[in-house]
């Protein structure tokens, strides 16, 4: 007997029903339909100055798929579905896309070292066994990842190479794991929201076009 029914699992309607939480707060924070930076921040409670607001920066970017410095509806629905449930190859891609700086398709010593130092400053006195990266440098993890990935030795890694060096490198992937995990602020978020409003609350509002 063909099970045509596709079963879902636990984290799976967990997550549907976060991206459907999203689209229900997305609305909320942003009737305009747009979010700057500093709203987006400011959502997920991040402070100026602080190395998780450097971090921002970049992710922003790599939602505001069209560069208007600012983020729509779909773009944030678009980047929290990839984030959330992308295969592994998407999530890749969205690193590398929040890692590479300028956004010229490239990623260079300069920006994958900035982002590896916020990373380690996120994660200050908490750098686990599990990544192998506890006793190296920001400098060295960016060292090894050139090492790992960049085949041609042209000093920039382009989305193929990191893909595939991601594939190789069981090394590169536990560190991506370790370090990249925005559906955990995500999820984190919501879990906030979910504390400080209820539905119930959330829809008084709405309808007293509070927001
Ligand atoms: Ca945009
Ligand atoms: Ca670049
Ligand atoms: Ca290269």
């Amino acid at each position: 007997m063909g099970q045509n029914q596709q079963i879902q699992t636990p984290d799976e309607e967990l997550e549907l029903r976060s991206i459907y939480d999203l689209y229900k707060f997305f609305i909320t924070e942003c009737p305009s339909g747009s979010l700057y930076l500093h709203e987006f921040k400011r959502m997920f409670g991040v402070q100026n100055g602080t190395p998780e607001a450097q971090y921002m920066d970049n992710i922003f970017r790599a939602f505001d798929m069209n560069h208007d410095n600012t983020m729509d509806f779909l773009e944030y629905v678009a980047a929290l579905n990839l984030v959330l449930r992308g295969k592994p190859e998407n999530k890749l891609k969205w690193s590398f896309k929040v890692f590479d700086g300028d956004d010229n398709g490239y990623l260079d010593r300069r920006e994958l070292q900035k982002i590896v130092m916020i990373i380690y400053r996120i994660k200050k006195g908490s750098m686990s066994n599990e990544a192998g990266i506890e006793n190296l440098t920001p400098g060295q993890v960016c060292a090894r990842i050139f090492e790992e990935v960049d085949v041609n030795n042209d000093g920039e890694l382009t989305v193929l190479e990191f893909l595939e060096g991601a594939q190789r490198s069981p090394w590169l992937q536990s560190f991506l794991h370790f370090e990249v995990n925005p559906s955990g602020w995500v999820k984190k978020y919501l879990c906030d929201r979910r504390r400080s409003m209820t539905e119930t609350q959330l829809m008084i509002r709405l309808q007293a076009g509070r927001y």
